[in-house]
Protein backbone atom coordinates (compact mmCIF):
# COMPACT_ATOMS: atom_id res chain seq x y z
CA UNK A 1 0.00 0.00 0.00
CA UNK A 2 1.34 3.45 -1.07
CA UNK A 3 0.75 6.06 1.94
CA UNK A 4 2.86 8.27 0.82
CA UNK A 5 1.09 9.40 -2.53
CA UNK A 6 -0.63 12.50 -2.19
CA UNK A 7 1.29 13.76 0.78
CA UNK A 8 3.35 17.24 0.92
CA UNK A 9 7.56 16.40 1.83
CA UNK A 10 9.84 19.04 2.48
CA UNK A 11 13.22 17.86 2.15
CA UNK A 12 16.21 19.66 3.41
CA UNK A 13 19.59 19.02 1.48
CA UNK A 14 17.86 18.44 -1.46
CA UNK A 15 20.72 19.60 -4.06
CA UNK A 16 22.62 16.14 -4.03
CA UNK A 17 23.35 12.78 -2.32
CA UNK A 18 20.47 11.33 0.21
CA UNK A 19 18.20 14.61 0.17
CA UNK A 20 18.18 14.23 -3.79
CA UNK A 21 17.40 10.64 -3.63
CA UNK A 22 14.84 11.62 -1.06
CA UNK A 23 12.86 13.69 -3.29
CA UNK A 24 13.34 11.37 -6.42
CA UNK A 25 11.57 8.51 -4.42
CA UNK A 26 8.74 10.89 -2.91
CA UNK A 27 8.30 12.24 -6.19
CA UNK A 28 7.74 8.53 -8.29
CA UNK A 29 5.43 7.43 -4.89
CA UNK A 30 3.14 10.72 -5.86
CA UNK A 31 4.52 13.22 -3.15
CA UNK A 32 4.14 16.68 -3.44
CA UNK A 33 8.23 17.54 -2.86
CA UNK A 34 9.64 20.78 -0.90
CA UNK A 35 13.23 20.82 -2.44
CA UNK A 36 15.40 23.11 0.08
CA UNK A 37 19.06 23.47 -0.23
CA UNK A 38 21.97 26.24 -0.92
CA UNK A 39 22.90 25.46 -4.49
CA UNK A 40 19.36 27.44 -7.00
CA UNK A 41 20.99 25.56 -10.33
CA UNK A 42 20.75 22.08 -8.48
CA UNK A 43 17.99 22.64 -6.75
CA UNK A 44 15.81 23.16 -10.31
CA UNK A 45 17.69 20.53 -11.88
CA UNK A 46 16.46 18.11 -9.40
CA UNK A 47 13.43 19.33 -9.51
CA UNK A 48 12.55 18.85 -13.02
CA UNK A 49 13.12 14.87 -12.48
CA UNK A 50 11.28 15.02 -9.87
CA UNK A 51 8.54 16.22 -12.01
CA UNK A 52 9.06 14.02 -14.85
CA UNK A 53 8.92 11.69 -12.01
CA UNK A 54 5.55 12.41 -11.28
CA UNK A 55 4.29 12.75 -14.66
CA UNK A 56 5.33 9.08 -14.60
CA UNK A 57 7.72 9.51 -17.72
CA UNK A 58 9.93 7.80 -15.13
CA UNK A 59 7.52 4.99 -14.08
CA UNK A 60 6.41 7.09 -11.31
CA UNK A 61 2.90 7.85 -9.92
CA UNK A 62 0.97 10.80 -10.65
CA UNK A 63 1.52 13.80 -7.76
CA UNK A 64 1.51 17.42 -6.96
CA UNK A 65 4.71 18.88 -7.83
CA UNK A 66 7.78 19.95 -7.17
CA UNK A 67 8.71 23.44 -5.74
CA UNK A 68 12.06 24.87 -4.72
CA UNK A 69 13.50 27.30 -2.00
CA UNK A 70 16.80 28.06 -1.27
CA UNK A 71 17.84 28.49 1.67
CA UNK A 72 20.51 27.68 4.51
CA UNK A 73 19.24 26.04 6.97
CA UNK A 74 21.83 28.20 9.71
CA UNK A 75 20.22 30.99 8.46
CA UNK A 76 17.45 30.97 11.15
CA UNK A 77 15.43 34.24 10.10
CA UNK A 78 15.66 32.45 6.72
CA UNK A 79 13.72 29.37 8.51
CA UNK A 80 10.99 31.51 10.18
CA UNK A 81 10.85 33.31 6.52
CA UNK A 82 10.49 29.74 4.97
CA UNK A 83 7.60 28.37 7.06
CA UNK A 84 5.87 32.01 6.49
CA UNK A 85 6.28 30.92 2.64
CA UNK A 86 4.95 27.82 3.31
CA UNK A 87 1.57 29.44 5.00
CA UNK A 88 1.11 32.43 2.72
CA UNK A 89 1.35 29.46 -0.38
CA UNK A 90 -1.12 27.41 1.77
CA UNK A 91 1.06 24.32 2.04
CA UNK A 92 1.23 22.50 4.83
CA UNK A 93 4.00 19.67 5.06
CA UNK A 94 2.77 16.28 5.99
CA UNK A 95 6.48 15.34 5.89
CA UNK A 96 9.73 16.93 6.87
CA UNK A 97 13.11 15.24 6.10
CA UNK A 98 15.83 17.10 7.90
CA UNK A 99 18.80 15.68 5.74
CA UNK A 100 21.02 18.69 5.61
CA UNK A 101 24.07 18.21 7.14
CA UNK A 102 28.08 17.76 6.65
CA UNK A 103 31.01 16.73 8.15
CA UNK A 104 34.27 19.09 7.93
CA UNK A 105 37.55 17.62 8.42
CA UNK A 106 38.95 14.42 10.43
CA UNK A 107 41.28 15.89 12.91
CA UNK A 108 42.11 15.22 16.34
CA UNK A 109 40.17 17.10 19.28
CA UNK A 110 43.36 18.85 20.38
CA UNK A 111 43.92 20.00 16.58
CA UNK A 112 40.29 20.63 15.50
CA UNK A 113 39.27 23.93 13.99
CA UNK A 114 36.29 26.01 15.90
CA UNK A 115 35.08 27.14 12.04
CA UNK A 116 34.76 23.52 10.99
CA UNK A 117 32.77 22.73 14.75
CA UNK A 118 30.65 25.60 14.35
CA UNK A 119 29.71 24.76 10.55
CA UNK A 120 28.94 21.31 11.58
CA UNK A 121 27.00 22.55 14.78
CA UNK A 122 25.07 25.16 13.01
CA UNK A 123 23.95 22.83 10.49
CA UNK A 124 23.57 19.34 11.52
CA UNK A 125 21.78 20.74 15.05
CA UNK A 126 20.67 23.90 15.25
CA UNK A 127 19.34 24.27 11.38
CA UNK A 128 17.75 20.93 12.31
CA UNK A 129 16.59 22.72 15.39
CA UNK A 130 15.10 25.45 14.01
CA UNK A 131 13.88 23.96 10.89
CA UNK A 132 11.75 21.01 13.45
CA UNK A 133 10.52 24.23 15.71
CA UNK A 134 9.60 26.01 12.66
CA UNK A 135 7.37 23.11 10.76
CA UNK A 136 6.57 20.34 13.54
CA UNK A 137 3.99 23.35 15.46
CA UNK A 138 1.67 22.84 12.69
CA UNK A 139 1.62 19.22 12.78
CA UNK A 140 0.59 19.13 15.96
CA UNK A 141 -2.07 21.42 15.37
CA UNK A 142 -3.55 19.09 12.01
CA UNK A 143 -2.77 16.04 14.67
CA UNK A 144 -0.73 14.37 11.97
CA UNK A 145 2.57 14.62 10.08
CA UNK A 146 6.49 12.72 10.68
CA UNK A 147 9.59 14.27 10.71
CA UNK A 148 12.41 11.89 9.63
CA UNK A 149 15.99 12.96 10.80
CA UNK A 150 18.72 11.77 9.11
CA UNK A 151 21.20 10.76 11.51
CA UNK A 152 24.08 7.99 11.07
CA UNK A 153 25.96 4.78 12.61
CA UNK A 154 27.99 7.97 14.07
CA UNK A 155 25.06 8.93 15.86
CA UNK A 156 26.19 5.08 17.80
CA UNK A 157 29.68 4.47 17.75
CA UNK A 158 32.64 7.27 17.65
CA UNK A 159 35.35 6.80 15.82
CA UNK A 160 38.82 8.04 15.56
CA UNK A 161 39.04 11.44 14.66
CA UNK A 162 35.27 12.14 14.00
CA UNK A 163 34.70 13.75 17.40
CA UNK A 164 32.87 17.04 16.53
CA UNK A 165 30.53 15.07 13.56
CA UNK A 166 29.95 12.11 15.89
CA UNK A 167 28.73 14.84 18.76
CA UNK A 168 26.19 16.49 15.87
CA UNK A 169 24.61 12.85 15.32
CA UNK A 170 24.59 12.11 19.08
CA UNK A 171 22.54 15.23 19.29
CA UNK A 172 20.18 14.75 16.59
CA UNK A 173 19.66 10.71 18.45
CA UNK A 174 19.08 12.82 21.58
CA UNK A 175 16.42 15.06 19.99
CA UNK A 176 14.55 12.66 17.90
CA UNK A 177 14.34 10.60 20.81
CA UNK A 178 13.14 13.76 23.22
CA UNK A 179 10.94 14.57 20.43
CA UNK A 180 9.33 11.58 20.62
CA UNK A 181 8.80 11.36 24.41
CA UNK A 182 6.88 14.82 24.01
CA UNK A 183 4.99 13.82 20.90
CA UNK A 184 3.24 10.89 22.98
CA UNK A 185 -0.25 12.17 22.94
CA UNK A 186 -0.13 13.36 19.03
CA UNK A 187 -0.35 11.28 16.04
CA UNK A 188 2.73 12.80 14.97
CA UNK A 189 6.06 10.79 14.68
CA UNK A 190 9.35 11.69 14.45
CA UNK A 191 12.04 8.98 13.17
CA UNK A 192 15.71 8.84 12.29
CA UNK A 193 17.17 6.80 9.97
CA UNK A 194 20.92 6.46 10.61
CA UNK A 195 23.55 5.04 7.79
CA UNK A 196 26.65 3.69 7.52
CA UNK A 197 28.69 4.69 4.99
CA UNK A 198 26.87 6.04 1.87
CA UNK A 199 28.54 7.35 -1.27
CA UNK A 200 27.86 10.76 -1.95
CA UNK A 201 29.33 14.05 -2.07
CA UNK A 202 30.08 13.94 1.77
CA UNK A 203 33.40 13.13 1.75
CA UNK A 204 34.47 15.77 -1.07
CA UNK A 205 32.81 18.38 1.07
CA UNK A 206 34.54 16.93 4.77
CA UNK A 207 37.98 17.24 2.39
CA UNK A 208 37.33 20.71 1.23
CA UNK A 209 37.12 19.68 -2.60
CA UNK A 210 40.21 17.54 -2.29
CA UNK A 211 38.44 15.02 -4.70
CA UNK A 212 41.47 12.02 -4.67
CA UNK A 213 41.29 12.17 -0.69
CA UNK A 214 37.31 11.86 -1.27
CA UNK A 215 37.89 8.80 -3.44
CA UNK A 216 39.80 6.93 -0.91
CA UNK A 217 36.78 6.93 1.25
CA UNK A 218 34.46 4.85 -1.63
CA UNK A 219 38.06 2.89 -3.04
CA UNK A 220 37.58 -1.05 -2.86
CA UNK A 221 34.23 -0.66 -0.83
CA UNK A 222 30.61 -1.57 -1.94
CA UNK A 223 29.23 1.64 0.31
CA UNK A 224 25.57 2.03 -0.13
CA UNK A 225 23.83 4.34 -2.20
CA UNK A 226 21.84 7.01 -1.92
CA UNK A 227 19.27 5.23 -2.84
CA UNK A 228 19.41 2.95 -0.32
CA UNK A 229 19.11 5.57 2.22
CA UNK A 230 15.58 7.13 0.44
CA UNK A 231 14.09 3.84 0.36
CA UNK A 232 14.27 3.20 3.84
CA UNK A 233 13.16 6.82 4.52
CA UNK A 234 10.03 6.02 2.63
CA UNK A 235 9.50 2.69 4.30
CA UNK A 236 9.82 4.57 7.63
CA UNK A 237 7.23 7.31 5.71
CA UNK A 238 4.67 4.73 4.75
CA UNK A 239 4.88 3.03 7.77
CA UNK A 240 0.74 2.39 9.47
CA UNK A 241 -0.08 5.49 11.24
CA UNK A 242 -0.11 3.47 14.26
CA UNK A 243 3.76 2.43 13.41
CA UNK A 244 6.54 4.57 14.83
CA UNK A 245 9.38 3.52 13.43
CA UNK A 246 11.65 5.58 16.09
CA UNK A 247 15.16 4.50 14.61
CA UNK A 248 16.62 2.73 11.68
CA UNK A 249 20.18 1.61 11.42
CA UNK A 250 21.28 0.76 7.53
CA UNK A 251 24.65 -0.16 6.84
CA UNK A 252 26.54 -1.34 4.13
CA UNK A 253 26.21 -5.66 4.07
CA UNK A 254 30.62 -4.99 3.88
CA UNK A 255 30.46 -2.86 7.38
CA UNK A 256 29.20 -4.27 10.19
CA UNK A 257 30.31 -0.92 12.43
CA UNK A 258 32.55 2.02 11.59
CA UNK A 259 35.44 -0.44 12.64
CA UNK A 260 34.84 -3.35 10.72
CA UNK A 261 34.30 -3.28 7.01
CA UNK A 262 35.31 -5.78 4.13
CA UNK A 263 37.06 -4.40 0.95
CA UNK A 264 35.45 -5.35 -2.09
CA UNK A 265 36.78 -8.77 -3.14
CA UNK A 266 38.61 -8.65 -6.69
CA UNK A 267 36.82 -9.39 -9.38
P1 LIG B 1 26.05 15.50 0.36
O1 LIG B 1 27.21 16.39 0.59
O2 LIG B 1 25.99 14.71 -0.89
O3 LIG B 1 24.69 16.35 0.51
C1 LIG B 1 24.52 17.25 1.56
C2 LIG B 1 23.30 18.11 1.33
O4 LIG B 1 23.13 18.98 2.47
C3 LIG B 1 23.41 18.98 0.10
O5 LIG B 1 22.17 18.99 -0.56
C4 LIG B 1 23.70 20.35 0.66
O6 LIG B 1 23.10 21.34 -0.16
C5 LIG B 1 22.97 20.30 2.00
N1 LIG B 1 23.48 21.25 2.96
C6 LIG B 1 24.69 21.25 3.56
N2 LIG B 1 24.81 22.33 4.34
C7 LIG B 1 23.66 23.04 4.21
C8 LIG B 1 23.19 24.27 4.73
N3 LIG B 1 23.93 25.02 5.57
N4 LIG B 1 21.95 24.71 4.39
C9 LIG B 1 21.21 23.97 3.54
N5 LIG B 1 21.58 22.81 3.00
C10 LIG B 1 22.81 22.36 3.33
O7 LIG B 1 26.01 14.52 1.63
P2 LIG B 1 25.02 13.32 2.05
O8 LIG B 1 23.90 13.20 1.12
O9 LIG B 1 25.86 12.16 2.32
O10 LIG B 1 24.52 13.88 3.47
C11 LIG B 1 23.16 14.02 3.81
C12 LIG B 1 22.99 13.67 5.29
O11 LIG B 1 23.34 12.32 5.50
C13 LIG B 1 23.87 14.48 6.24
O12 LIG B 1 23.11 14.85 7.37
C14 LIG B 1 24.97 13.50 6.63
O13 LIG B 1 25.50 13.77 7.90
C15 LIG B 1 24.19 12.20 6.63
N6 LIG B 1 24.96 10.97 6.51
C16 LIG B 1 25.80 10.76 5.45
C17 LIG B 1 26.52 9.58 5.37
C18 LIG B 1 27.49 9.31 4.29
O14 LIG B 1 28.33 8.38 4.43
N7 LIG B 1 27.45 10.01 3.16
C19 LIG B 1 26.34 8.52 6.38
C20 LIG B 1 25.44 8.86 7.45
C21 LIG B 1 24.77 10.03 7.48
P3 LIG B 1 23.75 22.75 -0.59
O15 LIG B 1 25.24 22.60 -0.53
O16 LIG B 1 23.24 22.99 -1.98
O17 LIG B 1 23.21 23.73 0.39
C1 LIG C 1 28.74 9.79 7.91
C2 LIG C 1 29.37 8.48 7.62
O1 LIG C 1 31.30 6.93 8.03
O2 LIG C 1 31.60 9.26 8.69
O3 LIG C 1 27.83 9.77 8.93
O4 LIG C 1 30.15 7.82 9.99
S1 LIG C 1 30.66 8.13 8.66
Amino acid sequence: MNRIRGKTAVVTGATAGIGEACVLALAERGARVVLLGRRRDRLDAVAARATAQQRGETGGQAGGGALVYALDVRDRAGVAGFADWLSREGIAPDVLVNNAGLARGLDKLHEGSAEDWDEMIDTNVKGLLDMTRALLPGMVERDAGHVVNVGSIAAHVVYPKGNVYAATKFAVRALTDAANLDLVDTRVRMSSVDPGLVETEFSLVRFRGNAGRARQTYEDVEALQPEDVADAVCYVLNAPPRVNVQRMIVMPTVQRSPFVMAKRLAQ
